[in-house]
């Protein structure tokens, strides 16, 4: 038998909840899967070049620094989009920013949500590799770990080694309401911040494009109505503990353990209920400001490190019963299928843009280990 769970032998940090012991449990699922039928892809993704997604918190004060530098690194680069497409693209970090909005109708609420979400991070994760001499892989940011004190979090505490700290306080503002305030499901009170982001190492980070649905009242507009002209700014966060108190180790613990079909786990991710928000509205109400911008969230860096931890809950749904849940797939090709479009199909293609991947089908993007991906999460 191959052992993966050798792999991730001291791996775990200061902190181990429930939702840590179903990760495991999946790796260890995935193991004897993998005993029983062999590596789907033995020709790209073996034991022997597998990588390992970590916690931030458990990454060493160097590799942090390395990260952060290497995310800096792409929004010194130049952009591949044209600005034809997109005028505001001004780096190569823009590039992943801009095929987000543009394909923002499609990749949420949607068939492609989880498959577009898993090869854009990936995508991330290996151009900071190939053009910025990242060695190590990504991040993620497990909420549970966090929901009492972000703000003292290693990845929100402002310090050197954070993805930076709360944005400045801006009072005086309304509570609202989601999905819209003429059906208000779910009650959200304004955050702790509001403004710029102002410590640590993402203070004079830019902003290029949007916003599209961010209303903060320093916000100015995009010079144009589809958010991809250049409107530089800061980066904005209203870092929020109501929103972020809701991604509890219990929700992500019955996510994983309760999820019956794709459709339902998709669907609970990212649906809110009048006491909960969903992991997914967790993460982006709860770091706020850019981040609450459907479109234009991938603007700030800890996009990536919540998406990780998305990808974390699905693949560790998936690993409990490999046979049935890698090669499914639900919900249309539009956001709450509107307008009306036919049902994802696993040949439906994950279209990157001018991040300059070839297009994979959500087929392909399935498992972890069968390439292009080669992954587990500790
Ligand atoms: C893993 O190793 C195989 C064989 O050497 C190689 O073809 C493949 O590209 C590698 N995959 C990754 C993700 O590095
Ligand atoms: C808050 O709501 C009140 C009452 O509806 C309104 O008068 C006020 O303009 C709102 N304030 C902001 C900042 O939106
Ligand atoms: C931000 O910019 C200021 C002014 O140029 C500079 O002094 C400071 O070191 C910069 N901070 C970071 C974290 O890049
Ligand atoms: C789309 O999927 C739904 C839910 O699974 C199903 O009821 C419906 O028949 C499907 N539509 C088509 C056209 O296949
Ligand atoms: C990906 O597919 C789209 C059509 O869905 C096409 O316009 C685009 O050129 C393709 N991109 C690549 C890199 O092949
Ligand atoms: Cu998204």
């Amino acid at each position: 038998m191959i052992a993966l769970p050798a792999l991730l032998v001291g791996t775990t940090g200061a902190l181990f909840m429930e939702n840590d012991a179903l990760v495991a449990q999946g790796v260890f699922k995935l193991g004897l899967y993998i005993a029983e039928h062999g590596y789907p892809n033995p020709q790209s993704c073996t034991k022997a070049n597998m990588s390992i997604r970590r916690e931030w918190s458990t990454f060493s004060r160097p590799d942090k620094l390395h990260f952060i530098d290497s995310m800096k690194c792409l929004a010194t680069r130049p952009a591949r989009t044209p600005a034809a497409i997109a005028a505001g693209a001004k780096t190569r970090y823009d590039d992943f920013v801009v095929a987000h909005i543009r394909q923002t109708q499609h990749i949420h609420f949607s068939g492609l949500f989880l498959a577009w979400h898993r090869y854009f991070i990936w995508a991330l994760e290996q151009t900071l590799r190939n053009e910025c001499g990242y060695q190590n892989y990504l991040p993620y940011v497990n909420w549970p770990w966090w929901t009492r004190d972000p703000l003292n979090s290693p990845i929100f505490d402002g310090s050197d080694t954070s993805l930076s700290g709360n944005g400045v306080y801006i009072g005086g503002r309304n509570a609202s309401c989601l999905p819209t305030s003429e059906n208000c499901v779910y009650v959200i009170y304004p955050g702790t911040g509001g403004g710029c982001v102002t410590s640590g190492p993402f203070q004079n980070w830019t902003v290029n494009l949007g916003p599209i649905q961010e209303t903060w009242p320093t916000t100015a507009s995009n010079p144009q109505a589809d958010g991809l002209g250049y409107n530089p700014r800061c980066l904005t966060r209203d870092i929020n503990l109501q929103a972020i108190g809701d991604g509890t180790d219990d929700l992500v613990v019955s996510l994983i353990n309760d999820a019956k079909s794709i459709g339902e786990l998709q669907n609970r991710i990212q649906s809110s209920t009048n006491t909960r928000i969903g992991i997914h509205g967790s993460g982006h109400f709860g770091i706020g400001g850019a981040a609450i911008d459907v479109y234009n969230s991938p603007a700030d860096p800890a996009f990536y490190l919540h998406h990780g931890m998305i990808d974390r809950i699905w693949t560790t749904w998936q690993n409990m019963d490999l046979n049935n849940r890698q090669f499914v797939v639900s919900d249309t090709l539009t956001l709450n299928n509107v307008p009306p479009s036919r049902n994802a199909t696993l040949e439906d293609l994950l279209d990157l843009e001018f991040i300059g991947l070839p297009n994979i089908t959500i087929a392909d993007a399935v498992s972890t280990v069968a390439g292009p991906f080669c992954y587990l999460y500790a």
